[in-house]
């Protein structure tokens, strides 16, 4: 079926989980929803307190530009705007943005009579950013402990952690995390490669089929996952990638507070090396 007549037949009344009717419509080409209007309004009210914050700051270059979070002296409390709770109010933002991205999601499933695998998938995502800017500050106590809103001062924030734990890497989940993520990227790289070698063919030659992909697979390795296994070989690597290292930093402080390297003792005082 061609995409505008697809469009026009599914383009229909229902499926939504807050509203009724009110906001089921489409502008353009987008549906809008009552999850569009609260996706718009918090990443909207959310984008100008950045940039009051960053004109707060003594910077406009881009690099530099950084909100901080309060100091830790205001533990789990409201900090006043200008020391912190700007930070606080663009995380809620931040989150009713992601959320009403993630139900705006379910909305359309919802409409098209589909799987809920796309904002199962996002829920994952969010779940690794409010691990950080969350969880991991309300079990140390303290709201300082979320990443400032930069794009250099959040990477200085990344590598302080890391430092503060000796060697980040020792850190068990993170090593699953980045495991699945680099599994994810020949995974992706496979599937990509072989889709376009079986679609893509020189001028004047026939698209090939599946079974040209499977055999190529059983040729080169004696197994083929399959077309839609393939697929869920791809969620189940991305979303492992993004609970894993969720966890991961979860764990850096609340959990174990040493170096992470001294982690891996349980390995050495095992009895069966007396
Ligand atoms: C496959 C298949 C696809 C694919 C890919 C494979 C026809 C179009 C990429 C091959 C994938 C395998 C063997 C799994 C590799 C495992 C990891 C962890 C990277 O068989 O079916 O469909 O795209």
């Amino acid at each position: 079926m061609a995409m505008l007549n697809f469009e026009k037949k599914y383009r229909v009344r229902g499926g939504t989980l807050v509203g009724g009717d009110l906001f089921d419509f489409w502008i353009g080409s987008f549906y809008v929803g009552f999850f569009g209007v609260t996706t718009i309004f918090f990443a909207t009210v959310g984008t100008l307190l950045i940039i009051y914050g960053a004109s707060l700051g003594d910077t406009w270059n881009v690099w530099r530009i950084s909100i901080a979070p309060p100091d830790l002296s205001y533990g789990l409390s409201f900090a006043p705007l200008k020391e912190g709770g700007l930070w606080q109010i663009i995380t809620i933002c931040a989150i009713g943005a992601f959320s009403s991205w993630a139900l705006r999601q379910v909305e359309i499933a919802r409409k098209l009579g589909m799987g809920y695998h796309i904002p199962i998938a996002f829920g994952f995502a969010i779940f690794a950013y409010v691990a950080l800017v969350v969880i991991r500050p309300v079990l140390l106590g303290a709201w300082g402990h979320g990443f400032p809103y930069g794009i250099l001062s959040h990477l200085d924030w990344v590598s302080n952690v890391g430092y503060q734990f000796l060697h980040f890497h020792y850190n068990p989940a993170h090593m699953l995390a980045v495991s699945f993520f680099f599994a994810n990227v020949l995974a992706l790289s496979l599937h990509g490669g072989l889709v376009l070698s079986a679609t893509n063919p020189p001028q004047g030659e026939t698209v090939k089929t599946p079974d040209h992909e499977d055999t190529y697979f059983r040729d080169i390795i004696g197994y083929s996952i399959g077309t839609l296994g393939i697929h869920r070989l791809g969620m189940f690597l991305a979303v492992s990638a993004a609970f894993w290292s969720a966890i991961c930093i979860i764990i850096s402080g609340p959990f174990w507070s040493k170096g992470w390297p001294e982690w891996w003792n349980w390995w050495l005082e095992l009895p069966v090396w007396n």
